[in-house]
């Protein structure tokens, strides 16, 4: 197999895209694809400043290691979710890249924030592990970002990520998240403006980016991970992409393009959180502080207990 473009020999077979590629033209398209996507979604600008969900995976370690090269200033967030058997190595690799890379890294413990990690937060409040995750991350991400005064906050979805939550929003024609549904959303008041640079790039073309550019990440999925719906749907697109490649980028370049005829619901009136002070579309509590409510009293809950008399 040869490279198309220089003929040596190539490492990778992108049948969506019809392309070979050794290792020097798949990155470079990688870091092409990118620069291209900040700059058509008018994503963000050299003089601003950025910042970076990093997790420890490929994608968002990818991510930082590009908007680096590309001459972005970005600051990298590692939230240590308080996941066991998950949480520690990947906060080695995210702070073994950042200090390789003379990068700067804030540290926030999900646990001093919320009183609990994620383990101990699916133990005393209602929903699954990925839906109360999910709310923790968004809401401590925007925080971070709001205050340290950054003008857009990144992560590092990729195509496979992007398709798979669009599958599962048109499957259930959820009108709002398909609304929200872009590579760029702008932020507003405390809201930061969000932004995902990697969606017209496949996890393969990530992962392969990563080896090439000798990126060292956590390979372990996150153990609440095993059963999510999102496995289910990336298989599925998996399927597809095999019989009918270009299957995924064609699903979201096109839904890009009708969505502008969707009408966009009608904006949900914000207030500040009577106790954070951040955004919220509930009358009381901002959802967040209600987890960390059920917390401290299960805690002291538990407390009384141990302390009552037998
Ligand atoms: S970290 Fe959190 Fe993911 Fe783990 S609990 Fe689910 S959402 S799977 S990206
Ligand atoms: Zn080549
Ligand atoms: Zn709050």
């Amino acid at each position: 197999m040869k490279c198309t473009i220089c003929k040596k020999p190539a490492v990778i077979k992108l049948r969506h895209a019809n392309l070979k590629l050794c290792p020097e033209h798949l990155v470079a398209r990688v870091e092409k694809v990118v620069a291209e996507t900040i700059k058509k979604f008018r994503m963000f600008t050299p003089e601003e400043r950025v910042l970076v969900a990093v997790s420890g995976g490929k994608d968002s370690l990818a991510l930082w290691g590009i908007l680096n090269k590309l001459g972005y200033r970005a600051d990298g967030v590692y939230l240590d979710l308080g996941i066991a058997g998950y949480s520690g190595r990947s906060r080695e690799f995210s702070e073994g890249f950042a200090a390789a890379h003379g990068l700067k890294l804030l540290v926030v413990r999900v646990e001093e924030e919320l009183g609990a990690g994620i383990d101990g937060l699916v133990k005393v409040a209602r929903g699954k592990a990925c839906s109360l995750c999910g709310t923790v991350k968004r809401y401590l991400l925007n925080r971070v970002a709001y205050e340290g005064g950054y003008d857009v906050l990144l992560t590092g979805h990729n195509l496979d990520d992007e398709a798979a939550t669009l599958l599962g929003n048109t499957l259930c024609w959820e009108e709002g998240y398909l609304a929200r549904q872009h590579p760029v959303l702008p932020g507003e008041g405390k809201l930061v403006r969000r932004a995902k640079p990697l969606v017209f790039l496949s996890e393969r073309e990530v992962a392969a980016y990563c080896v090439i550019s000798g990126i060292a990440y956590i390979y372990e999925e996150c153990p609440h991970a095993a059963g999510a719906r999102s496995i289910t749907l990336k298989r599925v697109l998996n399927e597809l992409e095999d019989r009918y490649p270009g299957t995924k980028l064609g699903f979201l370049r096109g839904f890009l393009k009708v969505r502008e005829r969707f009408t966009p619901p009608e904006p949900v009136e914000l207030r500040d959180c009577p106790s954070c002070g951040m955004p919220t579309a509930s009358e009381g509590l901002c959802r967040f502080c209600r987890l960390k409510e059920r917390i401290t009293r299960h805690a002291l809950r538990v407390t009384e207990d141990h302390g009552a008399p037998a």
